[in-house]
Formats: structure tokens, C-alpha cells, sequence
């Protein structure tokens, strides 16, 4: 937001040809992003640093008073840092948590509203962390005057938020009240206009200059999702490299514009369905947690807490670097490689990106698989600890990633009261499911699952995911000659 030619340091999710040296270097630029690579998702880390508050748009998603809601969720509130604050702080993360291999700006605003702390931060983390890949994510309206300090900076991975491509405006008038433009604000039609043709042109600079371009796009029911087709074609064009179509995440609580008036939330359906008519065209992501502009960890974990202000804020950069470490977070990137290439090895190829039905199945049917996880790309993960599911499709020839599932009110998550139950929001996220691959899982939950017809499996723990996938609906749904369907 995978693998297919083994051997370390080559795991792609392109399928690639070894010998085509514009592939390879494309592999190297992403083989460690958490985001833009699904199989990197469960062994590298990313830290986002909150430096760029303002904003130059108004989106009818968001709630100016949190973070930007195009690449986060909405109604979280992120502390802002100073630019070297910032690089303290990712110092500190990066020699606690070796696999962190990304850096982004995005957020709590824009970063290219924040021109003057965006870059100030990358020119710093140039200098005191140069292994680090530097990520920026923005609405696309200023692109085109900072390309230059793009490619100087050496931020090889560009996000832009793009929700429909209608020329008219009048789609993007429904998301966009109003743009800032040459120091006035811009409404309605007239400012969607401005905004797309920005977009593109910026885009099209970026991916010329071999920088790639990852576009979100915010799939919002009844407003741009007959359009997201249309945005992928367009992206196709302009040569971008993959496609995040995010749900809209939407309630009166957020006091966004589309939440108060009720505008609903995307659901897991309309997104797959949005998936498969946009795969025909570009490489997806679906893979994204729609983070917070302060998150650290491995995607879908959330460890910004334990790096408050306070516990680096006083520490010199002499002691940061030396607690960052340079050569032995290379030895531990060169650990995970060993590790991937294990992994890649016992999970047989059997994944396949943006299969469709037939490449999956002999007989065209498929059937959902749930998983728990805590990383690393094995089943090593307790039911009762899982906030997130990760959904496979499996056939009998091969399978592939879907999406994941969040559990908001998990069954380790404190604030429900010990009375508290989460299972009927467990059982609906996962109602479409065949089978839960745990490591482990109590009597009762399981009994709940299984009344809805979910196979719970506990024989695979702390084996390789994409292996167990396979295996367990040959299991459960070819043994006894049952067939799928
Ligand atoms: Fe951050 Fe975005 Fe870079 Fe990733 S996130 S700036 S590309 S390092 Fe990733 Fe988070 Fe989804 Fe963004 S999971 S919200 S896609
Ligand atoms: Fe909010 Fe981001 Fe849109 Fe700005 S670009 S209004 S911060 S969602």
C-alpha cells in the first residue's frame, strides 16, 4: 500500500522482470516502504512527523480542528512539532524501533502549506538520518511550485489526495467548498477547477521526474464513487504508481461537514466493489490504516504515545545519533531481509496482487479468510488481542490480500467497562468471512462465530499467513471433496 522473485533484498510486489533495470529501480524504492509495498507492511515501521499545520483547502471530510483527513482518520487530534523537535523525535524512534525505514509529512494541515517546515525538516533528516526514505502526502494545489525542492530533497514517495477528475467542477464542488488561491479564497466549481488542474499538473511533474506518486482517493457514497473509475484511468495516464481508494469515515461526532450532514460512511462492500472496477486499470493499495499525522510504528499499530516531547526534547544531537545508530539498524534491516526471504520461501508464492476470481480459483469461487496478526507475516496474534482482521480471498489456485478490517471497541481496548462485549461488532465486520486463522481463541467467542458459519482454526499459529490461507481452505473446503460456494 507481494513478493514473487525471492532472493533478499528483491522482494517485489510488481512481479517484475530481474533484468529490467527500470523495474529494480523502482523495487529498491519501495521494498521498504510500509505503504507503498503490501509485503513490507508487516516488517518496516514509518513515523509521521506532525510539522505542517495549516491548510490551503477546506474538504467537507474534514474538521480543520483534528488532522487532515486524507491521510488519516478523522476526529484525531496530533500534537504539533517544530522542525528539529521533529528530527529529534525520529532519531530517538529510529533507534527504538529499528524497522523504522519511512518519514512522512502529513499533516496535521497540508505539507505544502507548510512549505518553509516541510523542507526545513527533510533538509535536517538528510543530514542526520540518511537512510531513512522520505514520504510527503498533500491535496496536490501547491505541487507544482515546490517540485523543486521535492527532487532536492531526495523525497522519492509523493502522496496527492485526488477525488474525482470531473472537469465541470461540479463533483468537486460537493467536496471542496473552497480553495485559497493567489491570496483569496475560491469557491464552489470555479475553485474544484483550479484544485484538479493543479492536481494533474503536479502529478504528471512528479512521475516525469521518476518520483513516485501514490494517489489517495476518498471514496464517498452518493458523491464521487461513480467517478473513482474515472480517477483511476486518469492516474493510469499520468503513470502513477499505486491507487488507495479509502473509505469515508463519517459520523456527526467528527463535525465535518459531510458527517453533519449525514453522509455516510464508505462500507468494507462499496470499497471492494470500488477495488475490483478501479484494479482493471492501476495497482491498488489496500492495505492503508488511514493513520494519524503523529503515528509511529508498523501500520496499524499506533505507538506515538510512548514519544512524548518530553523524553527527547532535551537530548543533544550527538546523543540522538548515537542512540539512532546507523549500522545497526543496517544489520537489522539485513535481519528482516533474511527473514522476508524465509518467509517468501515457505509461503510458496501462492499470493497473487489484483487476481481476478478465475486466476484464484479453478471453478471461479472464492472464499473470504480472516487472520490475526501482530507482524512479522505470521498468524502470532490472540483473538481476544486482534483490533484488526486482515482479510484474504483464497481459491484453489491461489489467493490474495483484500483489505483489513479495524474493530474499534477490541476486546483489549480499556474504555468499554468490564461488561463490555465487542463480539456483535467482530461477527458484522467479519460476516462475509469462511474462516478465522488465530493463534489462539476462548470457547465463547468461537461459539459466536461459528453460529454465523465462520470456521475458527487455531492450528496455524504462529505459522506463515499467506501459506496458512491456502492451506486452510483446502482443509475446511476440498478434503472431504466439499466444494467451494
Ligand atoms: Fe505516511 Fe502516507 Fe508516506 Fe505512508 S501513511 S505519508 S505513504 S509513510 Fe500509509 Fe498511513 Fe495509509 Fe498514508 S497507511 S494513511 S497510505
Ligand atoms: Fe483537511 Fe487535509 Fe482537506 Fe486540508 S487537505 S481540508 S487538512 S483533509
Amino acid at each position: 500500500m507481494s513478493c514473487s522473485t525471492g532472493g533478499c533484498g528483491t522482494h517485489s510486489d510488481m512481479g517484475f522482470d530481474p533484468n529490467d533495470s527500470k523495474a529494480l529501480e523502482i523495487q529498491a524504492k519501495i521494498s521498504n516502504h510500509p505503504c507503498y509495498s503490501e509485503g513490507a507492511h508487516q516488517h518496516y515501521a514509518r513515523i509521521h512527523v506532525p510539522v505542517a499545520p495549516a491548510c490551503n483547502i477546506q474538504c467537507n471530510y474534514c474538521n480543520r480542528k483534528y488532522d487532515c483527513s486524507n491521510e488519516s482518520r478523522p476526529g484525531v487530534t496530533s500534537g504539533k512539532l517544530k522542525p528539529q523537535e521533529a528530527v529529534k523525535k525520529v532519531l530517538y524512534v529510529g533507534g527504538e524501533i529499528q524497522q523504522l525505514s519511512v518519514v512522512g509529512v502529513a499533516g496535521p494541515g497540508d505539507a505544502l502549506a507548510n512549505p518553509e517546515k516541510t523542507f526545513e525538516t527533510f533538509r535536517l533528516l538528510q543530514e542526520k538520518a540518511p537512510d531513512l526514505k522520505l514520504c510527503l502526502s498533500t491535496n496536490g494545489l501547491r505541487l507544482s511550485d515546490y517540485i523543486d525542492e521535492i527532487v532536492k530533497y531526495n523525497v522519492d514517495h509523493v502522496t496527492v489526495t485526488i477525488n474525482t477528475v470531473d472537469e465541470t467542477g461540479e463533483i468537486g464542488s460537493k467536496i471542496y467548498p473552497w480553495i485559497h488561491w493567489n491570496h483569496k479564497k475560491v469557491f464552489g466549481a470555479e475553485g474544484a477547477k483550479i484544485l484538479l488542474q493543479k492536481q494533474l499538473e503536479g502529478i504528471k511533474m512528479l512521475t516525469d521526474r521518476g518520483i513516485l506518486v501514490k494517489a489517495n482517493s476518498v471514496l464517498i457514497p452518493g458523491v464521487n464513487d461513480k467517478d473513482v473509475v474515472n480517477v483511476a484511468k486518469k492516474l493510469k495516464e499520468l503513470n502513477v504508481f499505486l491507487h488507495n481508494i479509502m473509505p469515508l469515515l463519517s459520523s456527526p461526532e467528527f463535525g465535518t461537514k459531510f458527517g453533519l450532514d449525514g453522509v455516510t460512511s464508505a462500507t468494507d462492500q462499496e470499497v471492494m466493489e470500488a477495488q475490483e472496477a478501479c484494479g482493471m486499470n492501476i495497482k491498488l493499495m489496500s492495505h492503508c490504516r488511514q493513520c494519524r499525522a503523529d503515528a509511529v510504528g508498523l501500520l496499524g499499530e499506533d505507538r506515538g504515545d510512548e514519544f512524548g516531547k518530553d523524553i527527547f526534547i532535551g537530548m543533544s544531537y550527538e546523543a540522538l545519533e548515537d542512540r539512532y545508530n546507523i549500522k545497526s539498524r543496517v544489520k537489522k534491516h539485513e535481519m528482516i531481509e533474511n527473514w522476508r526471504t524465509h518467509l517468501e520461501a515457505a509461503n510458496q508464492r501462492i499470493k497473487i496482487e489484483q487476481a481476478s476470481k478465475s486466476q484464484l480459483s479453478s471453478n471461479g469461487e472464492t472464499k473470504l479468510v480472516a487472520v490475526t496478526t501482530s507482524g512479522e507475516g505470521m498468524i502470532n496474534m490472540h483473538f481476544g488481542s486482534a483490533n484488526e482482521f486482515l482479510i484474504y480471498e483464497a481459491g484453489d489456485k491461489a489467493i490474495k490480500f483484500v483489505m483489513h478490517r479495524k474493530i474499534e471497541s477490541s476486546y483489549s481496548g480499556a474504555d468499554y467497562g468490564e461488561n463490555y462485549n465487542p463480539i456483535e461488532e467482530i461477527k458484522n465486520s467479519l460476516k462475509d468471512c469462511s474462516i478465522l486463522l488465530t493463534a489462539k481463541i476462548g470457547e465463547c467467542p468461537m461459539g459466536d462465530l461459528n453460529e454465523i458459519g465462520i470456521i475458527c482454526d487455531e492450528s496455524y499459529a504462529n505459522q506463515p499467513i499467506e501459506k496458512s490461507v491456502f492451506e486452510s481452505l483446502q482443509k475446511h473446503f476440498r478434503t472431504n471433496e466439499k466444494e467451494l460456494g
